[in-house]
């Protein structure tokens, strides 16, 4: 009786909250939430209408640099969200960027009328997402350009054995400067660790527009590095081998909790909705938690995603010295992002999702198995207890942790970067980002420490192979709305204490001073230099205690940049200048390096935004914040590096009235054919 009760209280609040339909309609409005991500039908029809819109141009010059859902503006969707559907959903729009005779256009498409509804010629600093049909064509062109080929020759090395990439060029201080990648190349014979083995001392440079080679130079040559242990597949290892891992495996004795209705998710007590983006990967909006004594659900987070990355890395000459990779706008983090291979990324009781994107044709690409979604039972303990203090008994309790984990995995060039998004039971979210992948290394001519005299702006790893030293920052766009859009951002400061007039024996102690940021500039933070505790609360709501109600970050890493402010990538990346920013929600503001990265100059970023500082108390407010590792490469990253763990976890803090997973029993424990617990 009471479970039922309570099954309907729960299938209401969340029609409430994702207006889900219950019953099957044929309504348009209700084969897509308003945040799903484009279907391939719409990318087709996006690019039909742009496409016939320039009938007089020649259609080879028409790429489609960015395609995604311009979502609808936040009071639009709540507002909506709130009538339970009754009332005409917001219009579904495209946001599209194209180039087209050498000029950046911003494109909005209705896809209910299929009109343009603006279509505007970007005259500012900065070019679009690089797409990967242009990066592939670029990186070939060297393939057939004699001065290259006389380097390849003049180093002996076979030409079928040389591959080069593109990488991204910054800015410094140009007037002006076209849109253009640099090519560097590599050497893959006997060996697919290709980045372990750079072609060093030749650098190229190619004009997107023009698509040919505007830019030589070949200053030096090192000796190319050794294939051997190189190579990281299984199959072509030679024993020894080790350490040897035994299977383990999980059982679901009552099958998998994960409900998936399109893009919305539910799981134990949370409900999202999970969107893929070519930009910023995985997007999850309306994350909310069910209230057991509330009876309903809760939102805690509008919007979260990966807004921008920087990866600077720190060798200032000529081969090097503009690689300051902005992965999520230059790249595309989505764009990026790799299949997941089953059993092996994920869990093997996972289930996938797809992702689509537009190709530069403007068709719909498919990313098969873009996410995993999975329960995780790491072996970890939700909460527990031994009591032994009452006598003639023992109280143990413990009550072992199940997790929601959607996980995307994207590989920008030699990098992997694998991004999870945990929901715990107990109203956390944790955010993880993993690294692995290759080292991007310099070729030098050393194979000893003793002989570098000079900085050599990277730690040696093998022979001839220098991991240059670099950072990677990634900037998460939170748009919290703890119990509300309303919110304010509260900094709880630690301050010590001296006991006043001897009524102790004890000479100090620590309070909390709470204070409440009213303006952008004053929530500008550097972790790690205050002991002080950060928390969005909902101003207008208490717990019945009296307490606001809020969720504090739990950042996990407070390292910031350590380039001058005035170094040009510092200024185009100024966002990370602070671990954490608070912003008032503008739908315009999601892109903390800016709309147009490739080559930007600072002016659209987070730092400049708030410099407007505007009021953020009792508002509906948006947190930033960067996490950051600065990688000193070691020995142990060669040949490839095993996954370096960072993240932040966003935790209720009276937010409930009681521990919420007071009342969760634990899990059904699963038994396979031939295994006994053992008591
Ligand atoms: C556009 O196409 C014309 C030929 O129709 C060509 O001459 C011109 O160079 C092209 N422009 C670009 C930017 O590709
Ligand atoms: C070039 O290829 C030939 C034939 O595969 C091989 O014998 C030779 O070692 C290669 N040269 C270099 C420098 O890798
Ligand atoms: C939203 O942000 C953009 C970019 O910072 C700005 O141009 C615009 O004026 C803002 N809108 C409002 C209503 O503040
Ligand atoms: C399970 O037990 C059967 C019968 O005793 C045995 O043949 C089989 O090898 C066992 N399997 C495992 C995985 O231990
Ligand atoms: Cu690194």
């Amino acid at each position: 009786m009471e479970a039922s009760t309570l099954r309907n209280t729960f299938i209401f609040s969340l029609l409430s909250i994702f207006s889900i339909s219950s019953s099957t309609t044929t309504s348009h409005s209700h084969h897509h939430h308003p945040l799903d991500p484009l279907t391939p039908q719409e990318f087709t029809l996006v690019q039909t209408i742009i496409t016939n819109s320039y009938h007089n141009s020649n259609p080879n010059n028409l790429t489609f640099q960015y395609v995604g859902l311009d979502e609808p503006n936040k009071p639009t969707l709540l507002s909506w969200l709130s009538t339970l559907k009754t009332t005409t959903p917001p219009p579904r729009r495209a946001f599209v960027i194209t180039r087209l005779n050498k000029q950046t256009h911003e494109i909005t498409v209705d896809l209910s009328t299929s009109s343009i509804i603006s279509d505007h010629i970007y005259s500012g600093h900065g070019y679009p997402l690089f797409t990967l049909e242009e990066q592939t064509t670029a990186s070939e062109l060297p393939m057939t350009y004699p001065p290259f080929l006389e380097s390849v020759k003049k180093r002996g090395l076979n030409l079928s054995d040389v591959v080069c990439s593109t990488y991204s060029v910054g800015w410094y201080g140009e007037e002006k400067s076209a849109r253009v990648l640099r090519i560097l190349c590599f050497y893959t014979e006997g060996t697919v660790n290709l980045y372990v083995r750079p072609v060093e001392g030749v650098t190229l440079v190619v004009d997107l527009d023009e698509m040919k080679i505007t830019q030589y130079s070949d200053r030096f040559t090192v000796p190319m590095a050794k294939a051997g242990g190189t190579e990281y597949r299984a199959a072509k290892q030679k024993p020894p081998f080790g350490p040897k891992l035994k299977g383990v495996a999980t059982v679901q004795p009552d099958g998998s909790g994960i409900e998936i209705a399109g893009h919305t998710i539910r799981w134990a007590n949370w409900a999202f909705h999970l969107g893929f983006d070519v930009r910023a990967g995985p997007i999850i909006s309306l994350a909310s938690i069910y209230d057991l004594e509330k009876k309903t659900f809760r939102r805690v987070m509008y919007r979260g995603y990966i807004s921008e990355m920087f990866v600077p890395y720190m060798e200032p000459t000529e081969e090097w010295y503009y690689k300051t990779f902005f992965d999520v706008g230059e790249f595309g983090f989505g764009l990026s992002a790799v299949s997941l291979e089953p059993m092996k990324d994920c869990p093997a009781h996972a289930v996938f999702m797809d992702g689509y994107y537009a190709g530069q044709d403007g068709k719909p690409v498919k990313i098969s198995n873009v996410f995993c979604i999975f329960e995780q039972n790491a072996g970890n303990v939700l909460w527990r207890h031994t009591e032994t203090g009452i006598l003639g008994e023992v109280i143990r309790e413990v009550r072992p942790e199940v997790s929601l984990v959607v996980r995307m995995v994207s590989t920008v060039g030699n990098y992997d970067y694998i991004i999870d998004w945990e929901f715990k039971p107990t109203g956390s979210i944790k955010v993880g980002v993993g690294l692995t992948g290759i080292l991007e290394v310099k070729g030098v001519s050393y194979t000893h420490t003793d002989q570098i005299k000079e900085d050599g702006h990277g730690t040696l790893v093998a022979d001839n192979t220098i991991g240059v030293y670099h950072d990677h920052f990634l900037t998460f766009h939170l748009d919290l709305d703890v119990d509300g859009e309303t919110n304010s951002f509260v900094k709880h400061k630690l301050e010590t204490r001296r006991v006043a007039n001897n009524i102790s024996p004890r000479k100090s102690y620590w309070t909390v001073v709470s204070e409440t940021v009213k303006t952008e500039l004053d929530a500008r933070i550097q972790l790690g230099l205050k002991q002080e505790e950060l928390v969005m609360v909902n101003p207008k709501k208490k717990t019945k205690l009296g307490n606001p109600i809020g969720y504090r970050l739990f950042p996990g890493s407070t390292v910031t940049s350590l380039l001058l402010k005035e170094d040009y990538p510092q200024i185009r990346a100024a966002f990370t200048n602070y671990n954490v920013w608070v912003t008032p929600y503008n739908k315009s503001e999601k892109w903390a390096g800016g709309v147009f990265v490739d080559q930007s100059r600072g002016d659209d970023t987070l730092a400049v935004w708030t410099l407007r500082n505007r009021k953020i108390e009792n508002k509906d407010i948006v947190l930033w914040y960067t996490m950051g590792f600065h990688h000193v490469p070691c020995q142990e990253d060669f040949p490839i590096m095993s996954t370096l763990s960072g993240g932040f976890e966003l935790r209720p803090t009276n937010f409930f009235e009681r521990n919420p997973v007071l009342k969760t029993k634990a899990p059904k424990i699963g038994h396979w054919p031939n295994c006994t617990a053992k008591p």
